[in-house]
Order: C-alpha cells, then structure tokens, then sequence
C-alpha cells in the first residue's frame, strides 16, 4: 500500500498559540472570500514533501531520518514576517516565515541530500516557511487590495521564539474537509544543555 508522507518540524505549543491568534486576526481583520486557513493542529513547516511511498519502504525512511537527527543538535526558530508564494502580488499561499533559516535550511539539507529519499537533490528547493493558509480558485484576483493591507501591516510581524528539538514524519491523508495528518515517527535532535 502507498501512504502519502512528509517530513516537518512542529513548533512548540506555546507559539502554537501565538501562530493561531495571528490567523485569527488574518480572519477577523482581513476577510477575504476563498481563503482556507490552516486547521492548528496542521501547523507545521515541512522540511520535504515525500509524497506517495510504499509503506515497506517506511522502516528504512525512519532509520534514515534517526541517523540525521543523531548528528544534529536542537536549536531556537524565530518565526517572523508575512508572505506569499508565489509573490505578494499573486498570492497563493499565505506564509509566516522565519529571522533565522540557517539551522533549519541546514537540517533540510541534511534530509534531502543524506538520506538518498529525494531523488534529485541538487533541485529540491527549500524556503522555510509555515502555511497560514492557501488562497482559493474562487479568490483569486478579487482580494489584491485587502492582501495589500494585510502585507503592509503585518509583513514584518514577530511571532517570536521556538526551540526545535524533533522531526516527525507526518502521513498525510487527504480528506474532502481538509488534509488529516498523522504522526508516524519522533526523531529526538541532538541535546546540547
Ligand atoms: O507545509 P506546507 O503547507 O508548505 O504544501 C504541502 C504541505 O506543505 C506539501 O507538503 C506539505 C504537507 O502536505 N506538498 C503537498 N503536495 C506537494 C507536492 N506535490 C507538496 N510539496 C511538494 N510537492
């Protein structure tokens, strides 16, 4: 059987809060028809979309990631400024980014190029980037003045400070209300305390 897959880092619940607070001011502040924001218990930020995989190959992807994180040591993530892919003028995806992207592009890296999962690395792209929510067909075109505010006013909020100290690697099963994600396996980083 195939099972749709990926890998991410969740940030911890106490800016969970924070994140979810800001999309509901998105909501409250910004109406904008079309718009599907992020369910919070889907907030993550993806270090590399797997897609569809036979589940036998699933034991030898877990040993791969335990070996990366192994090697890698727990570090902070500042979450900061609002954006769009693919641009701010043509919005698709609504994005909270972050101040800091070397650790976790360097932890990104590690995974797409070590664990031999992607099949051509020296493409893969990686911005680091938390999905707020995803601009739909109906929206698009209508919404470019009340994006305009939005960016202006919040495209360099600061969400704030988060310790990172796993990978999860998520199943993803999409559902007519929405994707569910399911957490297969915890990969502990290294502790540096
Ligand atoms: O964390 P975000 O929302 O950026 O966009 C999808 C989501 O990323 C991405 O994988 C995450 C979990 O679904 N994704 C879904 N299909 C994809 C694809 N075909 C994809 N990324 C790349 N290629």
């Amino acid at each position: 059987m195939q099972k749709r897959l990926f890998i991410a880092i969740d940030p911890e619940p106490a800016i969970l809060d924070t994140i979810f607070k800001l999309i509901s001011t998105l909501k409250r502040d910004y109406p904008t028809e079309g718009m599907r924001y992020t369910a919070p218990q889907n907030l993550h930020l993806t270090l590399q979309f797997l897609g569809e995989t036979d589940e036998h190959q699933i034991p030898k992807i877990i040993s791969k990631i335990d070996k990366i994180c192994q090697n890698f040591s727990e570090f902070d993530l500042e979450f900061a400024n609002l954006g769009a892919f693919p641009s701010r003028r043509n919005p698709r995806i609504i994005w909270l980014g972050v101040n800091n992207p070397q650790p976790v592009t360097a932890l990104a890296k590690a995974i797409i190029s070590d664990t031999g999962l992607v099949q051509d690395p020296e493409k893969a792209q990686f911005s680091p980037h938390l999905t707020l929510g995803r601009v739909t067909e109906d929206a698009r075109g209508i919404s470019s003045e009340m994006f305009s505010k939005l960016f202006a006013k919040l495209g360099s909020v600061n969400v704030g400070t988060t310790r990172i100290r796993e990978v999860l690697l998520y199943q993803s099963i999409l559902k007519p209300g929405g994707p569910v994600y399911t957490v297969l396996s915890r990969h502990a980083l290294k502790n540096i305390c």
